[in-house]
Parts: C-alpha cells; structure tokens; sequence
C-alpha cells in the first residue's frame, strides 16, 4: 500500500544557520524523503551538501533500530525497551545508594531540540539528583559565551539578524571558515566583498580567506593562538590614531581606561613581530574598521577554542566598543555558534551551573523560580556540577562519576586527549548512549537506545540568531525507535522521580517557556502554535512581547545599562614552540562534507567518498624540509598520541602551521594529540594550538596512490596494507 506522499517545512539538521527546508515524503517511491531548500533570510532558499544530503541517513543500514545491552563476552544483543531501561534503573538507583547521587553523570550535546536539552537538566537533577551534568557546546561556543557575559550582559551569539551584515561595508572574520562551515552564509558577505572590505583572519588560506583576493579585501594571516596580541595591536593602532569613539565610550561603556593602557604596550612593530601580521595590514585593517559605514567584527572557533579564547573573544569586543560598534542597529560584533541548537542547548540547563532562561544554579531566586515551575522544594535542587573536560576526567575514578548517560555527542572522538577519555569510559560501571547510530562512543556503552531523527519528531531550535524555529516531525519513526522525551519519562518513572516528564514536545515547550520567565534568555511569549505562524521569534521574548531581533540598541543587559570593557593580557606567547626538526603547531577544523565527529557524515556515501580520511595540509617548504612529498603517509605526534594521515602539500596553511580535520575515528582521530588544557574562565580546552612532529611515514608508490584514490571514489574502505 503506497501512502500519499506528505511535506513538512523544518530546518537542517546540522549547524546552527539551521537553513530552512522542505521535506517531502514518498515511502513508495524511489527516495523516500527529498529535500528542497525552502526561502528564508539567512539561507534564501540554499543549502550545502550536507543540508541536501541529510534525509538519507533517515533510512540508512547502520541504523540502531532496537535496545541493545552488551553481553559479557562483548557482544550487544537486542532487548526490550522494558527490559533495557528495567536495567538501566536498577543500576542507577545502585550506583546512587552506593556512591552518592553525583557517581551518576549526563553528557548532553547542542544538537539537541530545546525541549530535549531543558528536559535533561530537569532529569539530571530531579530524577537522578546529580549535578554532574555538561554537554558538548563546552567544547564549542563556552568562550564566547563568557566573554559576551561579562562584556554585555547576555550571550546571544549574533544580536543582530544575519540580514544585517548585507549592508556591510566591512566585515572582520576572525578564526572562522564559514564558506566551509556554513556555506549559504557566504551570500551576506557579498556587500563587504563588493566594497573591498572583506577581512579573514586565519593561519590558514581557508576557502574562506580566499574569498578577499582579487581586490574583495585582506588576508591576515597570524601564527595560531597569537589573535589576542593582534587584536590589542588593532585596539591601540585604533587610540593612537584618533579612531576611538570617545563619545560612545563615554556613554555606554565602562573600563576603557585599563583597555587602553593594556593596549599602549602593543605599538604595531611589536604585534607584527609576535603575530607574524604586518603593520602595513595593521593599520588598513583598523582603518577600514573605523571608516563609520557599517563595519562588523565576528569570531569562530578559530580564536576562541584557545586556552585564553575567553580573553582573545573579550579583546575582539573591546576593539568593537573602542570603535562604538556595538548596540548601534547598523554595525557590530558577534560569535557564529556552531552546533543546529548551539545557542537554544546554552540556555535551558545542560549546563553544569545552570537553569532554564539562563539562570545561575547558584541564584537562591532563581532557584525558587524553577522549583515552583517543577513543583519541587528548591532544596532538592542540586549545586553547580563541573564542566565537560572536568567531568570526562572524573569517569571511573574513586569518588568520581561511575554510571554515564550521553545524549548527543561522539566524546570519544571529538573530546580532547581522547586516549583518556576512552579509558574513562571504558573504566565506567554503565555507560548509557543514546544515539541513531553505533558512534564510536556507543561502541563503548553498555546500553544503546536508538532514539527518533531530526525528521521523525517536534520541537524546536534557537539558530545562530537568536531566533526559536520550529522543527516539524515529516514522517514516524521506525518501530523500535523511541524520542529521547520518552526515554526520561520511563526513566524518571521507573527512579520514582519528584516532578512530571512529559513525552509531547509543545508540553515540554510550554513548561520551558514558564520556567525561563523572567530570565535573560525568555521564551515566555512563545509556544509551538505562535512558531506555527512563521513569526520571527528573537529572544528575549517575553509573555506580552513581541521578540528582540537587535539587542542593546538601548542599552546593555547590566542595571546600568553599560557595557564592560575588560582589560586581557597576554599570556601564551613565551611558550610558543621552537620550530625546529619536525616540531610544528596542529591547528584543527572542518571540512565542508563532515559534520563533528563524523558519526553522521562517514555515513552518507556522497560526503565520505569525497572525503574519505582524513588529510594533513603543510606548507611546501616546510615538506620539503621534511622529506616529504604530496600524498606521503605523514606521522604526526607528540606526548599522547600518534595519527597517521596523507600529506596534502599546499600553500594555503603557514610554513609554521599543520592542519588536521577532527572528523575522523582510529589512528586518523585528530584528538588523540590535543590535550585537556582549558581556559581558566569558559573551561574551553585548547583545541586550536597543539604542537606536534610531523614525519614522512611511508611514501606512497605512485601505482598504490592510484589504486586508493580509485578506491576513495567508491568509499571502499583503504586498508593500511595498501600503502605499504
Ligand atoms: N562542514 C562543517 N560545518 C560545520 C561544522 C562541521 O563540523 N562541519 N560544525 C559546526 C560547528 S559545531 C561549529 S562550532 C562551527 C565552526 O565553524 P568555524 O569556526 O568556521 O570552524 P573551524 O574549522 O573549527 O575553525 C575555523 C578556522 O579557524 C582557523 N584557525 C585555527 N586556529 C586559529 C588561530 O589560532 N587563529 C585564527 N585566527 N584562526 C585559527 C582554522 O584554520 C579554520 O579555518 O561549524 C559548524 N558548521
Ligand atoms: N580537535 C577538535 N576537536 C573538536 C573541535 C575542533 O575544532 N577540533 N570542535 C569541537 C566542537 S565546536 C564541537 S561542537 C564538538 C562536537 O563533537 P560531538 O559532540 O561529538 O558532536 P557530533 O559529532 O555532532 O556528535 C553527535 C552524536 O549524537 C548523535 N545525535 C545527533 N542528534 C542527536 C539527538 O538529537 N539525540 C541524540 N541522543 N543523539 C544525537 C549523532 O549521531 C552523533 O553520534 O567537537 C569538538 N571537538
Ligand atoms: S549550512 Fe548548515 S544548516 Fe545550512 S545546509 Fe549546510 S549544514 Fe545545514
Ligand atoms: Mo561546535
């Protein structure tokens, strides 16, 4: 029986310009779901190869599609849903009788609805009573986040619609690579491109930076975790010479004195030296900033995954309020967040100090607020718990967290220093991982719970914006195939948990909604009927509102309306590696095909034979020097690991620099080198600046290099053996 084919409008499943599409649905027909790009500001109908590909993963073989339970020779064996979560209770509720509530850990992801993420902070520490709950956005947007906290108030990644930057004029990029990252988003630079006054600040000639050349702007090009120094090096070049907005500093700011000393000691000779930028570019750059025409300074992982990301985030918004940029309606400065819920997964609670409406935990008011939403004493509300990196740590460890719930992220392989991270779960009591697929982190678990796709449910997403969007459910699950809603309901259920769990997404919503009144990101005015409507919904969105697309334009989210300039100094300099032998700095990325750990995009045949494995790009001189030539088997490696990956020789990375993708599992995983150092503010670890030796491995007999790269065409599987 063939049924009618149906539509939904939703949007990706991906990254968070959550590009609107349609879904059309035909079970009998050749392809069960198609994707169309559906007209929307931020991606005007365009969508990449990831968005157009995502609906084959709905139907694809590797799917999980019942409970399984590892057995004790290693092996998983297929369950009940009855009998997997009879067993997951009883072995929680042991755990907690055993060791104390908080030997039970959650690690959340920003991948998911904002349903699905405030329910599992009101799981973790109602149902399960822990506080050791954190999520994968620390890995991601936590800098930032902190820097736009204690510089304005609030932390909506970009406070502005992206349709603003159109009108642009210039546009300065720091550390992100959206024609590879978000490729639609590429179309809101064309103002700036056309005007000259592009600016892509990346250690590498990302396909990004490309996009200046040919008189469209400039390329600056500084050696890795060196952006803070050029930033105060732009902020002083932007004093001395007279470029500052005293007014605005004077009206709306407070603490540009300290900035400005921090700054003096930072003349452009001495920021070229550090920095490897020229004073030259220095000084057209701030310039170009400071023209009055409508000029934007954004920054991406590329400056903020750093063990001093919090401050070089901090110093790119006081070059921005220096200039009076921000809060203005016709310039500014914002973070591109990464993950489809980036910005919505901050907010509600999967934060260790957190709850919903981005309240502190530690807020007695706050407090008393969410315990009369979920009709709990405030006192059974846990305390602060530890952040992401500190939780991995904790794993199997005496006193530590010894039972472990993942929902939304491939730890194993996109953490830092993952060798530990493994050993940790591996070192677990009862590892729980809630995914589609058999990640390389559900290989780990002790249970797997298959849970609904993008597709397949309700709810909604808060974009790179600011704005809530709904997610429309386009076709039912498979059979065994639970949404992660239902999951904690039964849990919750089966633990004897204080508080209702509703399963029906809009329920979820609504509570949300009431549980973030009053709070700094406030959804109280909306609800899945009003998001029904197409309204463009910004938070703040107060009941009684209508939504804040631009944020500050009357002042700052502090009682005096003012925003902080906050001085930051540099730190990392004094150790930067001697470049001798094979030393070198990794600095690690994306690529357009992968999405993360890759757990989702090795498994859509279009995107892994385009990319098969992972590559390692080096400058020709520096190869040379090495021995080694394009498409040699290149080891890199230092203290805690080793991956092995062809050598892409090219001139679009610094001499001083080599570039991994992080998308990639087993002996080509790019985290097996990073380490778990983390910023002392975000608790972001550093995953843009590690220092490795790079070697020739093995050349590639010209006959064999044809052989694989054929194979790569089929994504056939290359083997080691092939190369050697
Ligand atoms: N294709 C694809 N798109 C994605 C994702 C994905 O995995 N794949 N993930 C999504 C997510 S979660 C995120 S967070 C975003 C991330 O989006 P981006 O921030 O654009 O991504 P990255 O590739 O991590 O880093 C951007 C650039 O920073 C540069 N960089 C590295 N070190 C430094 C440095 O010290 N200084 C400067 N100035 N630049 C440096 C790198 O060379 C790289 O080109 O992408 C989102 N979109
Ligand atoms: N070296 C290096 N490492 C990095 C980075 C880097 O630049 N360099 N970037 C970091 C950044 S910015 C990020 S965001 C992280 C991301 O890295 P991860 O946290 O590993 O993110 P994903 O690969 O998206 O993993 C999501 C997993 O959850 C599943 N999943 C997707 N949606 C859902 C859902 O709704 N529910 C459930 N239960 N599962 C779901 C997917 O199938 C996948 O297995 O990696 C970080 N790691
Ligand atoms: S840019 Fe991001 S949201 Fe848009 S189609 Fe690509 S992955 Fe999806
Ligand atoms: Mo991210």
């Amino acid at each position: 029986m063939s049924a009618a084919p149906a539509a939904a409008d939703t949007h990706c499943p991906y990254c968070a310009l959550q590009c609107a599409m349609s879904l059309t649905v035909s079970p009998s027909g050749p392809t069960p779901v198609t994707v169309a790009g559906r007209a929307f500001p931020t991606n005007r109908g365009g969508l990449c190869k990831k968005g157009w590909t995502s609906a084959e993963l709905l139907g694809s073989a590797g799917r999980v599609l019942q409970p399984l339970v590892r057995r004790p020779d290693g092996g998983f064996d297929e369950a009940s849903w009855d009998a997997a979560l009879d067993l997951i209770a009883d072995r929680l509720r042991d755990s907690r009788a055993r060791f104390g509530a908080d030997s039970v850990g959650v690690f959340g992801g920003g991948g998911l609805t904002n349903e699905k993420a405030y329910q599992l902070g009101k799981f973790a520490r109602l149902a399960l009573g822990t506080s050791r709950i954190d999520y994968n956005g620390r890995f991601c947007m936590s800098s930032a986040a902190a820097a736009g906290n204690r510089a304005f108030g609030a932390d909506r990644g970009l406070p502005f619609p992206v349709e603003d930057l159109d009108a642009a004029t210039t546009i300065l990029l720091l550390g992100s690579n959206v024609a590879a990252t978000m490729p639609p988003f590429i179309a809101h630079l064309a103002g700036a491109r056309a005007a000259g006054g592009l600016i892509v600040c990346d250690p590498r000639r990302s396909s990004t930076a490309r996009l200046t050349e040919d008189g469209a702007g400039i390329h600056l090009q500084p050696a890795p975790g060196t952006d803070l120094i050029l930033l105060l090096g732009l902020t002083h070049i932007v004093i001395t010479e007279g470029l500052a907005d005293i007014g605005y500093l004077e009206s709306r700011t407070t603490g540009f004195d300290a900035v400005r000393r921090s700054a003096n000691v930072w003349w452009p000779e001495r920021v070229q030296a550090a920095t490897g930028v020229p004073v030259a570019q220095l000084r057209a750059v701030a310039r170009r900033l400071a023209d009055g025409r409508g000029s934007y300074i954004l920054t991406g992982r590329g400056v903020e995954q750093h063990v001093d990301g919090t401050d070089t985030a901090t110093a790119a918004i006081n070059l921005a309020l220096v200039l009076g940029l921000v809060g203005t309606g016709r310039s500014g400065y914002g973070t591109l967040t990464g993950q489809g819920n980036g910005q919505g997964g901050r907010e509600h609670g999967q934060k260790c100090d957190q709850l919903p409406g981005y309240r502190k935990i530690t807020d007695p008011s706050a407090r008393a607020h969410v315990a009369g939403v979920w009709g709990v004493d405030a006192a059974v509300i846990p305390g602060p718990g530890v952040p992401a990196v500190e939780l991995l740590a904790e794993l199997g460890r005496a006193g530590g967290v010894r039972c472990l719930l993942v929902h939304g992220s491939n730890v194993v392989v996109s953490a830092p220093d993952v060798s530990a991270v493994r050993a940790g779960l591996e070192a677990l009591d009862l590892l729980v991982v809630c995914d589609f697929f058999l990640s390389e982190t559900a290989l780990l678990a002790d249970v797997v719970l298959p849970v609904t796709q993008w597709a397949e449910e309700e709810g909604t997403m808060t974009s790179l914006e600011g704005r809530v969007l709904r997610r429309q459910r386009a076709l039912d699950a498979p059979a065994g195939v639970r949404s992660e809603l239902w999951i904690m309901a039964e849990l919750a259920r089966r633990l004897d948990a204080p508080s209702t769990y509703s399963t029906v997404p809009s329920e979820v919503f609504d509570e949300l909604a009431r549980a973030s009144a009053g709070g700094i990101a406030d959804y109280s005015g909306l609800s899945h009927a009003l998001l029904d409507t197409g309204a463009a919904a910004y938070w703040p969105f107060a009941a009684g509102t209508r939504g804040t697309p631009r944020l500050f334009l009357d002042g700052f989210a502090f009682p005096d309306r003012r925003a902080r300039l906050i001085a930051v100094y540099p730190r990392i300099n004094a150790d930067a590696p001697a470049q001798v032998g094979g030393v070198l700095t990794l600095i690690t990325g994306r690529l357009l095909e992968h999405y993360q750990s890759g757990a989702q995009t090795r498994r859509v045949p279009e995107l892994i034979n385009a990319r098969p494995e992972a590559t390692v790009q080096i400058h020709p001189a520096t190869a040379a020097r090495l021995g080694i030539v394009d498409g040699d088997i290149a080891s890199i490696s230092n203290a805690r690991g080793t991956v092995e990956a062809m050598a892409e020789v090219t001139i679009n990375i610094r001499h001083d620099t080599v570039f991994l993708p992080f998308h990639y599992a087993g002996s080509q995983c790019a985290n097996l080198l990073t380490e778990a150092a983390v910023d002392p503010v975000s608790a972001m670890p550093e995953f843009k600046r590690t220092v490795v030796t790079v070697a020739a491995l093995r050349a590639v007999p010209a006959v064999v290099a044809g052989a694989a790269a054929a194979a790569a065409g089929t994504g056939a599987v290359i083997e080691e053996s092939e190369y050697v």
